[in-house]
């Protein structure tokens, strides 16, 4: 599945630290080519942004760079925010033969990431840095960021794009999903929770991050203690409740995004870390629906994460890359079985907050 890279060509018009020495693949991101770059004493990690996901990665990097320049005003300790290593010619990307965009950030060393949370402390940690790093975007100056993905987290319209592959059926898979597939079509009222809010009224947009997975935030060591938000292509704006949401997707469970859907449930003290992070890194500027709808906020995300993956197993894997067949048909399994136990626990999360 891996496409061919050959970085050396792309890396030699940016001002590494050190000559690089070596790279090798990096990361466990579904889009995205991540490389490690190896150079003397100062590693770096090299992208290439999906140029089919992202179209308009001049727009990707303009976000991108407006928040970094926005974040260094407030954190001036380099091991704790993300920047970027300019291009020779004094740019932040360059763009290869197929028109992709590549950037490198310097590695923020002594850093881990997780991919699934073992303790409620984790849990917590990250909460309160996504919530933080909200915080910190609230007062960006200028226009409001540009919308990189068109209706990214809009779930109705994930819906919608899931029943036109299901009348196509291109792949003939559908037949190997019915159950579930029928399910999911019949979940409008879930899908339309957070943007019936925000059309009410109730929510409002703001620059967020919208992809705020586990694995998208460095860490200390200890993998307890949350150092910097990474993976910022998808900043745009949106609603709090979309941060929140996709972090309970992926740090409420102990299993993987892809996991049996008998082990998809969420923990309890895992979920109780997770509001009380968000609360503390939010403060007072969480209002009265985003704090009334925490309490379904990871059971709408989770949903539509997993109309995704199905929508890309009916229509043959065409957006996430899969490391094995079926992959994206295991994934939506997993989702929903998710999605299905945190509505379950929605009182429960209800009180929590309260
Ligand atoms: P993807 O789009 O492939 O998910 P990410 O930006 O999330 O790309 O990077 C993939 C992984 O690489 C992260 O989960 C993290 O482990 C590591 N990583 C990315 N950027 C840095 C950085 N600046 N310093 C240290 N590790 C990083
Ligand atoms: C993708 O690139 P990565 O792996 O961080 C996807 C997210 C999904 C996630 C599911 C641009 O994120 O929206 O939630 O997979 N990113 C894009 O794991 O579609
Ligand atoms: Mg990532």
């Amino acid at each position: 599945m891996e496409t061919s890279i050959h970085p050396e060509e792309i890396l030699s018009h940016f001002a590494l630290p050190a000559p690089m020495q070596s790279w090798n693949r990096y990361g466990n991101g579904h889009i995205n080519d991540t490389l490690l770059i190896h150079c003397d004493g100062a590693d770096c990690v090299a992208q290439r942004l999906n140029n089919h996901v992202f179209p308009d990665g001049l727009a990707v990097m303009n976000n991108i760079s407006r928040v970094l320049e926005h974040l260094a005003r407030r954190e001036s300790d380099p091991h704790r925010r993300l920047s970027l290593v300019p291009t020779r010619d004094g740019r932040h990307w360059i763009q290869d033969g197929d028109g992709a965009f590549w950037r490198v950030y310097p590695l923020i060393a002594g850093t881990v990431t997780i991919e699934q949370v073992t303790q409620p402390a984790q849990a917590r940690a990250a909460a309160y840095a996504f919530a933080r790093f909200l915080a910190l975007l609230a007062d960006l100056p200028g226009e409001p960021l540009a919308v990189v993905i068109p209706d990214f987290h809009d779930t109705p319209s994930r819906l919608a794009k899931l029943a036109e592959a299901v009348k196509a059926d291109p792949c003939g898979r559908l037949a190997g999903v019915a159950d579930e597939t029928r399910w999911a079509l019949d979940q409008g009222k879930l899908a339309a929770t957070l943007l019936a809010a925000r059309d009410a009224g109730e929510l409002a947009e703001m620059a967020t991050h919208n992809d705020t997975k586990i694995n998208n935030l460095l860490m200390d060591p200890d993998g307890k203690t949350a150092r910097c938000v990474i993976d910022l292509d998808t900043l745009m704006p949106g609603l709090t409740l979309f941060d929140f949401g996709d972090l309970v997707r992926t740090a409420s469970c102990r299993a993987a995004e892809d996991g049996d859907p008998a082990d998809m449930t969420a923990d309890m003290e895992f979920l109780a870390a997770l509001v009380d992070g968000w609360l503390a890194g939010r403060g007072n500027s969480a209002g009265p629906a985003e704090r009334r709808l925490m309490a379904v906020a990871g059971a709408v995300i989770t949903f539509e994460i997993g109309t995704r993956f199905l929508t890309d197993h009916i229509q043959g894997d065409r957006y996430f890359r899969i490391h094995r067949p079926d992959h994206n048909r295991d994934r939506a399994l997993a989702q929903f079985a998710l999605a299905k136990n945190l509505l379950a626990r929605s009182a429960d999360i209800a009180a929590m907050v309260k």
